[in-house]
């Protein structure tokens, strides 16, 4: 191989290498612009519903004050097994009442010592 011809191959690696950056980064860009006001919401679970889950929830910031109310599910399936005085968390998105990715947390009372309480 010549030293000329193996510069331009290097030369052609960097540019494949600066377009395939680039890209990701625009990649990248978008999902932030699509999961715009996305918050975490933590809360215990009050009421179990077919299609709903009513959460005595902290204040989420930018989204909501702290307060007990009936969300939609992203999936109903979620809601099985999920009991009255479960703590939970999900992902809300601004402007929509929906409880996304709901995750059961382990629950304080359980978790805690009987020492510390
Ligand atoms: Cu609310």
């Amino acid at each position: 191989m010549t030293m000329c011809r193996m510069i331009s191959l290097l030369g052609a690696l960097f540019l494949t290498t600066g377009l395939i950056a680039i890209s990701a980064l625009a990649q990248t860009k978008d999902k932030g612009k699509a999961k715009a006001g996305s918050h975490t919401l933590n809360g215990k679970v009050m009421e179990v519903g077919a299609t709903s889950l009513t959460v005595d929830h902290e204040k989420v910031e930018g989204y909501m004050d702290a307060m007990t109310m009936a969300y939609k599910v992203d999936k109903p399936e979620s809601l099985k097994g999920l009991k009255k005085g479960d703590m939970v968390t999900a992902t809300v998105y601004d402007g929509d009442y929906t409880l996304y990715e709901i995750k059961l947390m382990p629950n304080d009372d359980k978790a805690r010592p009987p020492s510390k309480k």
